[in-house]
């Protein structure tokens, strides 16, 4: 520990600690923008200066580590004035149409201004020139930019994708791809890391609400929706709640109250996703085992920002996808198959609406892999965040909500399906399933988790021993089937290089896009910092531990789907809608 004094009163910090980190620990506040949690400090906005015993110059907290014996004081009268000076620069580069912008209300730079007590912007002068740039998934407001550089780390060094720097140099700095190329042209993956920790409107998710208020409002519409696993574990931040509030009921509540006609949950489709993947995972291992010939291991596809980096920087590497679509399109196949022939509505006439943790998904629904005979298996995606809007903006009491279920047949779900929200979940899902039907034999209820791949490191690894398996599965006997579990993009590099060099020791892996899977996705609340992370999971495997039914194979409306209309996993039906290939 280093000792110190801070503000006049002796403090102690962990070794290595910047004088920002410090006052933390120490319960201090200092006003902050660039900062972000847990990652490489950047020091761009020096809205966090303080003065230093012995310094010649106030010093950015964020980025002067503490010393043996320093006095430090954060709110003198020099540096308060400090700051408002360094605000009010940053304003007179800024729209200042705080009241039309979508961040009202929500801008750390808007609350900044209120915690200096700024109460003009004296410096007027030339703007430098924005830009707006639209994708599918993600819209850039250059003209709302404050340069913190905060989502050039989490690009850069977070995903380690590097789409987003600085171009060109002084008033013409602008953050974005290289040659002011817009973002769909170049290998974003769209996993909207950057929306989540720009703290301005600059950067956001690509906008759905309109399209999604007139298809509630079209009487010829069928509008079916459904909320995915990370959802109902974050929204209730949204509304004031703390984090890691469970929200389902009230979340199924709030659906229909906003006019959704059906209110299905992707929860069903992860349970589906399972039966499925879990087949084509033992068809593969059969196939190696016996002589033949299948890509191991078999990696997971259900993570759209995944999918298109695998695309962009592996592409030699795609056979390794399993070919289940998501569940969340895999819903909206069977909404417009299955439960469209069940009440006699044209697909044509249905509108699927996913409620999504994620950005990528707004992407994923316009390939053309998720189609089927022209018509997309998904019309729109939402994130939590747009979500919440549109709750706010029917002005329905969210918190003081009743519960509700989801509506049957595309609503029931078991507690493997809850943990696909966050990393290691689906793993741990489709282990539950393999392992009874490979073995026959019942796992104990109280020790469904596989401890080695819960939690948030960035890689983690599982051997599962199979002994005595049942008749159909011999060819597994004594074999130890080795998985590993990854999120985040730079996590997916490290597996995939091994698997380029012919070095991967794994038979089945799961990649999450996002650091912490779902529940961090690119579409969540803001903020989400490490430790609401690890609330929004330890949420997650409450859900599940809470349930009955923990196992995606005794889910009794997967199985009436099966016996009613796919007849068997990856059957001719399931492949027809449920399963697709990517192609380079
Ligand atoms: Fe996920 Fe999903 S678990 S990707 O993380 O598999 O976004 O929550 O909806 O589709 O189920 C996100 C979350 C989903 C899908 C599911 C998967």
């Amino acid at each position: 520990m280093v000792n110190l004094r801070i503000n006049n009163k002796s403090v102690s910090a962990l070794e290595g600690a910047t004088i920002l980190e410090a006052a933390k620990q120490n319960n201090i506040h200092i006003p902050n923008l660039c900062y972000l949690e847990g990652v490489h400090k950047f020091g761009s906005c020096r809205l966090c200066v303080v003065e230093v015993e012995g310094a010649k110059s106030l010093q950015p907290s964020c980025m002067v580590t503490v010393r043996e014996g320093m006095v430090v004081k954060t709110n003198t009268e020099k540096v308060r004035k400090a700051r408002k000076v360094l605000y009010e620069l940053i304003l007179s580069d800024h729209p200042k149409d705080c009241l039309n912008c979508e961040r009202n209300q929500s801008c750390e730079l808007q609350e900044m201004g209120n915690m200096l007590g700024v109460s003009e912007a004296r410096f007027e002068g030339k703007r430098s020139a924005g830009c707006i740039d639209k994708s599918p998934s993600i819209t850039r407001d250059m003209s709302k930019c404050i340069l913190c550089r905060r989502c050039i780390t989490v690009c850069n060094e977070i995903q380690q994708v590097g789409i987003l720097n600085a171009q060109n140099r002084g008033f013409k700095t602008v953050v974005g791809p290289a040659m002011d190329l817009p973002i769909n042209s170049v290998n974003c993956a769209y996993c909207g890391q950057c929306t989540v920790v720009c703290p301005v409107g600059a950067l956001k998710e690509t906008d759905a609400i309109q399209d999604v208020w007139q298809a509630i409002n079209d009487p010829n519409k069928r509008v079916v929706v459904q909320v995915a696993p990370a959802i109902r574990a974050a929204i209730g931040e949204e509304f004031g709640l703390e984090p890691g509030t469970l929200v389902t009921g009230k979340l199924a509540s709030a659906l229909r109250e906003l006019g959704f006609d059906d209110v299905f949950d992707t929860n069903f489709t992860a349970d589906l996703t399972i039966m499925e993947e879990g087949t084509e995972f033992l068809t593969r291992v059969k196939n190696v085992l016996t002589g033949g010939q299948a890509a191991l291991p078999m990696i997971t596809s259900c993570s759209p920002g995944w999918i298109k980096y695998v695309e962009h920087a592996y592409p030699e590497e795609l056979d390794h996808l399993s070919t289940c679509k998501s569940p969340h399109t895999m819903l909206g196949a069977l909404a417009k198959s299955y439960y469209a022939d069940k009440i006699e509505v044209d697909p044509k006439d249905m509108y699927v609406v996913s409620i999504m943790p994620c950005t990528a998904k707004k992407f994923e629904i316009s390939r053309p892999e998720m189609q089927n005979n022209g018509v997309p298996n998904v019309d729109a995606v939402l994130t939590t965040r747009e979500l919440a809007k549109m709750i706010k903006e029917a002005g329905i009491d969210f918190v003081n909500l009743e519960d509700s279920k989801f509506d049957n047949p595309l609503g029931l779900s078991s507690g493997a399906a809850d943990i696909f929200g966050v990393t290691g979940g689906v793993m741990e899902a489709a282990l539950r399933t393999v392992y009874e039907v490979v073995t026959g034999r019942e796992l104990p209820f109280d020790k469904l988790h596989v401890t080695p791949i819960v939690g948030l490191e960035q890689i983690k690894t599982a051997d599962v021993i199979i002994e005595n398996p049942v008749e159909a599965y011999k060819f597994l006997d004594g074999v130890t089937v080795k998985v590993a579990v990854t999120s985040g993009l730079a996590g997916a590099k490290i597996l995939l290089d091994q698997i380029a060099k012919g070095e991967s020791p794994y038979h089945f892996i799961e990649v999450m896009g996002c650091p912490g899977g779902c529940i961090s996705g690119g579409g969540q609340p803001r903020p989400t910092t490490p430790e609401i992370r690890q609330k929004r999971l330890q949420a997650i495997y409450k859900e599940d531990e809470g349930k009955q039914l923990r196992k995606s194979h005794e889910n009794e409306d997967v199985m009436k789907l099966y016996a009613e209309f796919l007849k068997e996993p990856n059957g001719h039906k399931s492949h027809e809608l449920l399963h697709t290939y990517y192609t380079q």
